[in-house]
């Protein structure tokens, strides 16, 4: 294996390589972040070039796609006959056009995006999804799960970042509704500790339960069902008391209007009848 970057992330995946006793080859632009893992047993690469040679299975994880061309633009026809892991954050385009940049250079590409955190790393509740070149995929598939559960989300290079971006917008909404309500609570000196780990905590895992009828409702096009609980009028009148009291509170409310909007603009229209699904439709812009 070959590991190219070495911050938080990229020290996390040679070390669980190493852990599974492939033999690893790494190289950072600050060579000191490579001490530890020589110490664990890795070959420190003293060039790129030296670095890309050293292994089949080519691994970056660097802070973002211009920084991964800038390194690897000098050195790209050292690709050719390789497979080039790009676990690098960044857009579904990106992705694709550096599948097409890889391609021009003989190399197979699979894009990465890693659902976890550094000290996850190495174990099954660290996902990582790929997208891309499925052969790929497949001869590597149990070293790969060596970062974590590996999952294949299809051939279009630029899947596994929409769907790591989609989940990433997914936990920034929750946690800006979580800081609001620690906003709201600490107004009254509340103890939040046990206000987050006795509710919010609780709370939220019961309200994920209902992600996969909405995704459905979204999927078929189906309604909530003609006696639904949780209408979008009555929605926007909690929402509204949300907005009053947060006011009275001296609490911004900027992080949540993004949701004040759509959901008010849902009452009366078409998906309205789609409860909070209606939103999906209300937020997609129609194609250019
Ligand atoms: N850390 C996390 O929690 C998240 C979890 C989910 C996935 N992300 C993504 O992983 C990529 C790397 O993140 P990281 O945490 O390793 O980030 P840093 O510790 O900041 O390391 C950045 C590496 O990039 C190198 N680098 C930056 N600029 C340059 C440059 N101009 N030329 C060469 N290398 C560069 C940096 O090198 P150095 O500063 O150590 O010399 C690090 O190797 C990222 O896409 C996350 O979104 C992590």
């Amino acid at each position: 294996m070959t590991v190219i970057g070495l911050g938080a992330m990229g020290k996390a995946l040679a070390a669980a390589f190493l852990a599974a006793g492939h033999p690893t080859t790494v190289w950072n632009r600050s060579a000191g972040k490579a001490d530890s893992l020589v110490a664990d047993g890795a070959i420190q690469a003293a060039t790129i070039t030296e670095a890309v040679t050293a292994s089949p299975i080519v691994v970056v994880c660097l802070l973002d796609y211009p920084v991964l061309h800038e390194i690897l633009e000098p050195v790209g026809d050292t690709l050719a006959g390789r497979a080039l892991v790009n676990l690098t954050n960044g857009t579904p385009d990106q992705a694709r056009e550096t599948a097409g940049w890889a391609r021009g250079r003989g190399a197979d590409y699979l894009d990465g995006g890693i659902m976890a955190v550094p000290a996850m790393i190495g174990r099954p509740e660290a996902r990582v999804l790929y997208s891309g070149s499925r052969p790929v995929f497949d001869q590597y598939e149990g070293t790969l799960n060596r970062l974590g559960t590996a999952r294949y989300v299809g051939a279009d290079h630029g899947l596994a970042s929409l769907y790591d971006l989609a989940l990433l917008s997914a936990m920034y909404g929750q946690f800006a509704g979580a800081s609001h309500a620690l906003a709201l609570v600490r107004t009254e000196k509340a103890d939040l500790t046990e206000f987050a780990s006795s509710l919010l905590a609780p709370w939220l895992t019961a309200t994920t339960v209902a992600l996969p009828l909405l995704a459905e409702q979204n999927d078929t096009g189906t309604q909530a069902g003609e006696e639904s609980a949780s209408p979008p009028d009555m929605q926007a009148v909690a929402i509204a008391n949300i907005v009053t009291a947060s006011n009275a509170q001296n609490v911004d409310k900027a992080l949540l209007s993004h949701l004040f909007v759509p959901l008010r603009d849902l009452i009366g229209r078409p998906a309205h009848d789609r409860d909070l699904a209606g939103m999906v439709d209300l937020i997609k812009k129609p194609q250019e």
